[in-house]
């Protein structure tokens, strides 16, 4: 409870911050990072969005945590946008079912993006698969009209959700966002390797791209490099960091 009213002036008080992990090509290109929220609590403690998402979900909170992420994501891109070494990244912003069911999401979502006078085409949003099981048909269209303004999506943590393939094919998703569990049983057993081939596969008859989360190994990565696997995100590759620190890492790519 008292973390709760903590929550309510977190956003107001400046305490959530934007992390970023980087998603790369098989040939280590960086297209983009991930924004990963969180919570600069006044005792000094860096909260984790698994703490503080949870709780925000529980009340109107979300939308106003929601949104201050998404201008934060916008005002990095308006940065980015001012060197040629990083204009051309995205980044992608998780999103909240209940947040995209609000009804002032999309026309603020458009203030934010006009604000910041960003190019849509590099904010990437993302939304879990298990998102689609109740309302999907009333998802769709928001998801469609948020697309229209130029905005792309990605399925989140897919293949732990329960959209029918039906539902699939009618979604504007650009790129399928792998689970790690597949990635990380794909070593240990042969049925989830061969699962893991047929998840890439679907992507690809959905003409989506695939990206693996989680991937921590060489062996890993070039296992799904082989399997047609595109993009790939994972501590291989570099951890959530902050914004400077990820200024830094991306210098020394
Ligand atoms: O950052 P970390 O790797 O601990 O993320 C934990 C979980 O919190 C992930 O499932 C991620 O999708 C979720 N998450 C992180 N930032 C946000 C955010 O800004 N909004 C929402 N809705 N979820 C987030
Ligand atoms: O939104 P999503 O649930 O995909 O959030 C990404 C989560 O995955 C974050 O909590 C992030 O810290 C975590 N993560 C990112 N890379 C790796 C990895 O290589 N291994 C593991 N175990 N977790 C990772
Ligand atoms: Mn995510
Ligand atoms: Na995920």
């Amino acid at each position: 409870l008292q973390l709760e009213r903590e929550l309510g002036r977190a956003v107001r008080n400046g305490q959530i911050e934007l992390h970023y992990q980087p998603q790369v090509r098989g040939d280590g290109t960086v297209t983009g990072v991930e924004a990963l929220a969180r919570w600069r609590h006044p005792s000094g403690t860096l909260l984790s969005p698994d703490v503080f998402i949870p709780l925000a979900e529980e009340s109107t909170l979300i939308n106003e945590i929601g949104l201050e992420v998404l201008r934060q994501a916008c005002e990095t891109l308006k940065r980015w946008s001012q060197s040629t070494k990083t204009r051309h990244l995205r980044i992608a912003v998780n999103v909240s079912p209940m947040q995209l069911m609000e009804e002032d999401f999309t026309p603020s979502l458009t203030t934010v993006i006009r604000q910041a006078g960003i190019d849509p085409a590099l904010l990437e949003l993302e939304l879990t698969e298990s998102a689609l099981s109740t309302n999907a048909s009333v998802i769709v269209d928001k998801m469609r009209a948020i697309e229209a303004l130029g905005i792309t999506w990605a399925l989140d943590d897919f293949g732990t959700g329960y959209s029918s393939l039906a539902t699939l094919r009618q979604l504007p998703v650009r790129k399928l966002k792998i689970d790690r569990q597949f990635v990380q049983e794909a070593a240990a057993q042969d049925s989830a390797q061969r699962l893991l081939g047929k998840i890439i596969e679907i992507s690809q008859v959905m003409h989506m791209s695939a990206l693996a989360e989680g991937v921590e190994s060489v062996a890993q990565r070039d296992l799904l490099i082989g399997m047609g696997c595109d993009h790939f995100q994972g501590y291989l590759f570099a951890r959530p960091m902050s914004e400077s620190m990820l200024e830094d890492w991306l210098k020394a790519q």
